[in-house]
């Protein structure tokens, strides 16, 4: 079990500092994510939210790759979340050796060659659509047996494209392409997912489901509802949960294992 602590490397409208102030903050924030119990740093540089528009690869190029050789040393596993091959192959050089594409390979056609060829870990995650459009009105016959083909087809192509299985988590990619009804069966089901074998990464840090189901929208609400997700996800078999507020969900996570009589890695004192 693991937390995978979220690293966004974007640029700073309030600051004159520029590029060298964008990265210096990000390595910073991302070593006090290591302090507070990330065992992995999720660095990105283009955001995936509902309707953000597409950054070009130079500047993802600019904006990630400073942040991963700063962070080379920092003591955790490093992650890229991108799409794009070109980006990933930079990262692999710089010291990730796990790629988190939230296209689970389809987006660049080069990405799984890349993967394979660097002996990489990934992430593959299911979305429904594009970034852009996936919130409109996203329908499921059966939203878990949907969710569960898609990345079993997903994880075949890897293997087939020279991935080693082993190498191969999976995620229900919650808030991509889904309501929050969808996003709540896929937590509820996610034993469905876990039966696939390989580890399941869990994000529902922040997001916008967790304030329409707790019906506050207050960021106390959003921690909250995001420590209740993956707490609920640990007990129904996750391995990495990728959040922003590593501090208090570590704690959540730690006594919510304690409880289960799982372990968790790290000091637990119960005496
Ligand atoms: N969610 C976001 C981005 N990357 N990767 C995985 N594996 N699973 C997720 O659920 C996931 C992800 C959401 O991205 P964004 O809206 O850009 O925000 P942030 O990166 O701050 O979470």
């Amino acid at each position: 079990m693991k937390i995978m602590g979220i690293v966004n490397v974007t640029p700073d409208s309030f600051s004159d500092g520029g590029q060298f102030v964008e990265a210096e903050r990000a390595i910073a924030h991302g070593v006090d994510l290591v302090a507070a119990g990330a065992a992995i740093l999720d660095v990105g540089g283009e955001s995936t939210r509902p309707g953000a528009e597409p950054v070009a690869e130079a500047e993802e190029l600019r904006r990630v790759v400073p942040v991963l050789e700063g962070l080379s040393d920092v003591g955790a596993t490093l992650s890229i979340d991108t799409s794009k091959a070109a980006v990933a192959r930079a990262a692999l050089q710089a010291g990730a050796t796990l790629v988190n594409d939230v296209t689970a390979l389809r987006g660049d056609d080069a990405m799984a060659e890349v993967v394979a060829s660097g002996g990489a870990d990934v992430c593959l995650m299911h979305m429904r659509g594009e970034p852009h459009t996936m919130q409109r009105d996203p329908r499921y016959e059966d939203v878990v047996s949907e969710v569960v083909a898609f990345l079993e087809e997903r994880l075949a192509l890897a293997v087939s494209a020279g991935i080693a299985e082993e190498r191969v988590l999976l995620d229900p990619g919650i808030g991509f392409g889904k309501t929050p009804e969808h996003n709540l069966t896929l937590l509820r089901r996610l034993d469905a997912i876990v039966a696939l074998g390989r580890p399941v990464v869990v994000g529902t840090s922040r997001k916008s489901f967790l304030v329409r189901v707790a019906g506050v929208d207050r960021d106390e609400a959003r921690l909250a509802g995001t420590i209740a997700t993956n707490v609920l996800a640990l007990q129904r078999g996750a391995s990495v949960f990728r959040v922003h507020d590593v501090a208090p969900v570590a704690t959540a996570l730690r006594v919510a294992a304690a409880t289960l009589g799982a372990p968790w890695p790290g000091p637990t004192t119960t005496s």
